[in-house]
């Protein structure tokens, strides 16, 4: 812990924010439960690389546990309204093989978080994390808005169908999943030009990057879904320059700010009813700072989520 951390009240924690530790199978009332998940399904040429991306993102929340009642700007009150309460159900335990039994195993722990009434909010792990996570809302239509500089939609790689490069295709093929917004598309090895075709000839609607920097919120805001959404966020999307923790750095991604805006607009037309941030490589940050901003933008996403639980 830094000597900073302890000046501003930081003690030792090891859940986010130092919330309450529970099990996926007890939340009692908590309005939102955020999960840490290694890998649902890596690909064996580069495994599990975002496995330690949980523990990095809790400590890079340690500095703001002594704060976590506090007035949060980002929000403009405290992160969690008063009366609600939110809880770290830990990591699961699914190894870092991952496969059927692990995406399963995800689904099953997603699917009691919601049962029992929380949001639940997966930290990965890598971007094969959100299909089985999207699998746990087979109960209900969703529209997902996607936020990566990547489409997602190889049919397979090296004929794995599951892995990070599949994540929206597979989420295409769900029956519970209508409309697909995708956001922060950017340079070369974003897409190949035969998975663009086939993303729009589902529906998809893409707002690269560059739309969105030269319009601001006008490139999304009639886009945007009013149908309940699963954020499917992959830090990537953010530029390297403020979050550099990626395997797949591309020039000209998203501040803080338009992640944090782009999130709120979402709240402001639709109910989020589970999200997912994948792809925060611990190797590749410098000094903490990526853990730092993806640690402040998933506390503020909390907030939003939260305070939509008493509308
Ligand atoms: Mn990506």
């Amino acid at each position: 812990m830094s000597a900073l951390g302890k000046m501003f009240g930081a003690g030792s924690v090891d859940t986010f924010l130092g919330w309450p530790k529970a099990q996926v199978s007890q939340i009692d009332q908590a309005v939102v439960a955020v999960l840490g998940v290694p890998t649902a399904t890596p690909y064996a040429s580069v495994g599990a690389y975002c496995a330690s991306g949980p523990a990095a993102i809790r400590e890079g929340a340690a500095p703001y546990a002594a704060n976590a009642a506090h007035h949060n700007f980002d929000l403009g009150r405290a992160t969690l309204p008063k009366g609600l309460s939110a809880v770290d159900c830990g990591d699961l335990d699914v190894g870092l093989k991952g496969g059927a039994e692990a995406r399963a195993a995800i689904t099953g722990a997603i699917r009691s978080i919601r049962a029992q009434g929380a949001v639940p909010i997966l930290m990965g792990g890598d971007d094969s994390v959100p299909i089985p996570f999207l699998e746990a809302f087979a109960d209900m239509s969703v529209a997902i808005v996607q936020v990566d500089a990547h489409i997602d939609w190889r049919e397979d790689v090296d004929r794995e169908r599951f892995g990070l490069s599949s994540t929206m295709r597979r989420a295409s093929e769900m029956d519970h999943v209508g409309r697909i917004i995708q956001i922060g598309q950017r340079g070369l090895g974003s897409a190949r030009v035969n998975d663009v075709e086939a993303a729009l000839d589902y529906g998809v609607e893409f707002i690269p990057t560059k739309t969105l920097h030269r319009h601001g919120v006008d490139a999304y805001r009639d886009a945007l879904p009013e149908d309940d959404v699963v954020l499917v966020f992959d830090v990537d999307a953010f530029d390297p320059a403020v979050m550099p923790a990626a395997i797949g750095r591309t020039a000209g991604g998203l501040s803080f700010d338009q992640a944090l805006q782009l999130v709120e607009d979402i709240a402001s037309r639709a109910r989020i009813v589970g999200m997912t941030l994948a792809e925060f490589m611990p190797e590749r940050d410098h000094d903490g700072q990526g853990a730092l901003l993806v640690a402040q933008f998933l506390t503020a996403c909390v907030g939003i989520i939260a305070g939509q639980a008493l509308e």
